[in-house]
């Protein structure tokens, strides 16, 4: 690989790359670089930074200098510092939920106007999935007791297990978590507790302490799985759409506002408020507006109104150098405060909207729950005015993009493999994996990480799983990644997937009744509806008569970054499913606990982690387990 292939596969961000060089604007990928090389005592986990007596490091051969200043060893920072960012991660997703929540409440008791219950199906089905009575109720209260029962999981003061768990899970694994008393209670709660009890002179044992990491990893879940249902009550459960992904997105002869950030409560408003004014574009000289999605923002808006995916992660700046960015507006999480200064190249306008993320010298507009469709307006007529003093000179968007067919919520499934089998859809997955068609299946999660080329091990481990008749499903980056590389359209089966995945991509297509041809890699939202996926793997354990651990299914972060993808990853192992991560986490600077997470959790869960960076290698190892568990499986039947 030369340098320059070593930063990207993704074309159109290369070609942004050479202009950013061109104009002198370093960039993330320069900022990666120059952190190089780590400090080997942070990239192992060894730096313990809890008080300030430190940092400390271990220091082996040092007398006094194999634990820190308070006594703590190798394995006790380590550990800590691992269930530390799992609490980052919990916070991130289940604050985000309980936003949902709270906004699905105010619907309910007639507070906003610009919300309403999109999908009352979607309702009842919540409902009655966690208990709520539904018989000759009316939909604003059997809302304002899901929306309450929602809430309750945060701060209840009663010992009760999670209700998004409860419901969702089945009873063999609800035994293992009660065997292993990381169940939660109570969101907040665990969220403070492992805070407590990583503080300094708190708990050193590094098995309580991952233990608490786990529950803490369980209420991210809870968070993400109220968060997905939630949003489909409130906007609409997604179903299949056609749409682009890439750079090529972007549209020269229009006003573009690129959404980016995770919430979809200011997403889905601009791009309703958009379809209303397209006129007053048209009065400043564009042809209209055109949205284009970031980060997992964008995912939710592909996924219920077909907005295009502008980029992933790791290439968010390279949107503006395009020169035809008039608005960024952004909420929550991965958003890099690198943007403002790059928009000053530019006539850009970065829009922050939430209390808790604010950019300096960006322009800040409160969202507001109570006008939404107000600030949605008020926000896209800024865009508007930006786009007034777009200097043409500077616009080049790389002609670059590709198909995407996406909507795949666990739904439009699952309705897809009705077609097949009307009574039983989920027989569709598991008749494929008893006939040798398919080996399981595979989840892609996660970020971008720039320890290695953009989107390289993402299109990698992709492109072997499906030589070896993986059935795929994506989210968050990873999903992203697909779209733009072809993966995401029918194309894609035809390119990369093995003969026993063909077989089963023909029957689908040949009664999906679709317009165009399913995606070899199913796009099932954003990062919380990583739930999705394992409702997926939940019923397949349910069909197949085994607990989640038993079912071939495995979980990948080719690209894993953020504590969001740590506390995902944590807890699909507690929930019985091995997880691939393609960059080695600081956590091998104690081979104790390296073990407990990679080994011991596999005799404890079933689940486990395992580190692999090189992602033909990490494809193998993943094909291994799948077949290793459908042998296991034949001998029991
Ligand atoms: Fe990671 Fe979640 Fe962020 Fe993308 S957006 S970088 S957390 S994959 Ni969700």
């Amino acid at each position: 690989m030369s340098e320059k292939e070593k930063r990207t596969v993704d074309v159109a961000a290369a070609q942004m790359l050479d202009k950013a060089q061109e104009i002198g604007f370093l960039t993330t990928f320069d900022r990666a670089k120059a952190q190089e090389p780590r400090c080997t005592f942070g990239n192992t986990g060894i730096c313990c930074r809890i008080c300030i007596q430190g940092p400390c490091r271990i220091l082996p051969k040092k007398p006094g200098g194999n634990k820190g200043i308070c006594g703590a060893a190798d394995y006790t920072i380590v550990a800590r510092n691992t269930v530390r960012y799992i609490a980052g991660g919990a916070s991130a997703h289940s604050d985000h939920g309980r936003h949902i929540a709270e906004t699905l409440l105010h619907v309910a008791e007639g507070k906003l106007k610009d919300y309403q219950v999109t999908d009352p199906d979607k309702l009842m089905r919540v409902a009655k999935k966690i208990g709520v009575e539904t018989e000759g109720r009316s939909v604003d209260d059997i809302t304002k007791d899901v929306a309450n029962a929602a809430l309750d999981e945060f701060g209840r003061m009663h010992e009760q297990d999670l209700t998004w768990i409860t419901s969702n899970c089945i009873d063999s694994r609800l035994a293992v978590l009660h065997n292993t008393t990381i169940m939660p209670t109570n969101i907040n709660l665990s969220i403070a507790q492992l805070l407590h009890q990583t503080h300094v002179g708190n708990d050193a044992d590094p098995v309580n302490i991952i233990f608490g990491g786990l529950k803490t990893a369980l209420c991210d879940y809870d968070g993400m799985a109220l968060a997905t249902d939630l949003s489909d009550i409130l906007f609409g459960t997604g179903v299949p759409v056609v749409t682009e992904a890439n750079l090529g997105a972007i549209k020269a002869d229009k006003v573009n506002i690129a959404v980016h950030g995770h919430n979809p409560l200011l997403s889905q408003m601009v791009v309703k408020a958009a379809r209303e004014m397209n006129d007053e574009a048209k009065a400043a000289g564009a042809s209209g507006i055109n949205i284009v999605g970031i980060c997992c923002t964008g995912n939710e808006v592909l996924t219920r109104e077909g907005v295009a995916i502008a980029t992933n992660f790791a290439t968010q700046e390279l949107a503006i150098l395009t020169g035809a960015m008039d608005a960024m507006v952004v909420d929550v999480q991965c958003i890099m405060p690198s943007l403002r200064s790059l928009a000053e190249c530019y006539h850009t306008k970065i829009v922050t909207t939430m209390p808790i993320m604010k950019i300096p010298g960006s322009y800040h507009l409160a969202f507001d729950e109570h006008h939404a469709i107000d600030s949605a307006k008020e926000i896209i007529r800024l865009a508007i005015d930006a786009y007034k003093n777009r200097d043409a000179a500077k616009v080049s968007i790389p002609d670059v993009k590709s198909t995407v067919v996406a909507g795949f919520t666990l739904e439009s499934l699952l309705n897809i493999f009705k077609k097949v089998n009307p009574d039983n859809p989920i027989r569709v997955l598991i008749d494929a994996i008893e006939a040798g068609e398919i080996k399981g299946v595979a989840l892609f999660a996660g970020c971008n990480n720039l320890k290695g080329p953009h989107d390289y091990n993402h299109l990698t481990v992709a492109q072997e799983l499906a030589k070896n008749d993986v059935f795929m499903v994506a989210t968050g980056c990873a999903a992203q990644c697909f779209g733009k590389e072809g993966l995401l359209n029918g194309e894609g089966v035809q390119k990369y997937a093995g003969e026993g995945l063909k077989k089963l991509f023909a029957r689908l297509n040949e009664k999906a009744g679709l317009t165009t041809e399913l995606p070899l890699v199913f796009h099932m939202g954003s990062c919380v509806d990583n739930s999705r996926a394992q409702e997926l793997v939940t019923l397949m354990a349910k069909e197949m008569g085994l607990d989640n651990a038993e079912v071939p299914y495995v979980a990948t972060a080719p690209e894993a970054m953020s504590e969001k993808a740590i506390a995902i990853g944590s807890w699909n192992v507690a929930l019985g499913n091995p997880v691939h991560v393609g960059v080695v986490p600081p956590i091998v600077g104690s081979t104790l606990v390296n073990d407990i997470v990679t080994k011991i959790a596999e005799d404890v869960f079933g689940g486990f982690f395992f580190w692999e960076t090189d992602p033909v290698k990490a494809a193998g190892k993943m094909v291994e387990i799948l077949e290793e568990r459908n042998w296991k499986n034949r001998i029991r039947a």
